[in-house]
């Protein structure tokens, strides 16, 4: 799949569309899903225009792959998440369910989640 430079998320990485930020540095941008499924509902997403983790784990250096988890583990600690455990989650592709083709990973946390089955 190609990537679209003008998905949403893209969109929000040139500042044409606000977002409620949470973290930013030269690799990811973390803010708040919109349309939150949980008391903490964060999404990080690389900056490198990445439709998912297909092309992202084929193709981006180990410095912004390290940078995605990385912040995804540190931010799901500084909500507080880390002691009564939380969810990480990226959809991927039709299958997937994936709505916007930019490479996003979710974490949600601050209630008891459902189990994981499809
Ligand atoms: P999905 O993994 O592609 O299904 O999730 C897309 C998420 O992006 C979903 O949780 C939306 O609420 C969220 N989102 C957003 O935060 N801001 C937006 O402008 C749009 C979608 I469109």
């Amino acid at each position: 799949m190609t990537y679209d430079p003008n998905n949403v998320f893209a969109r929000i990485l040139r500042g044409e569309i606000p977002c409620k930020k949470v973290y930013e540095d030269e690799f990811v941008l973390a803010f708040h899903d919109i349309n939150p499924l949980a008391p903490t509902h964060i999404l990080v997403i690389p900056k490198g225009a990445y439709v998912s983790m297909n092309d992202f784990t084929a193709k981006a250096s180990d410095a912004e792959i390290a940078a995605l988890f990385r912040t995804v583990g540190r931010l799901a600690a500084e909500a507080g998440l880390a002691e009564d455990g939380w969810r990480m989650l990226a959809n991927i592709g039709a299958n997937g369910h994936q709505e916007v083709p930019h490479l996003h990973v979710h974490i949600f946390g601050g209630r008891k989640l459902g189990h994981m089955l499809p």
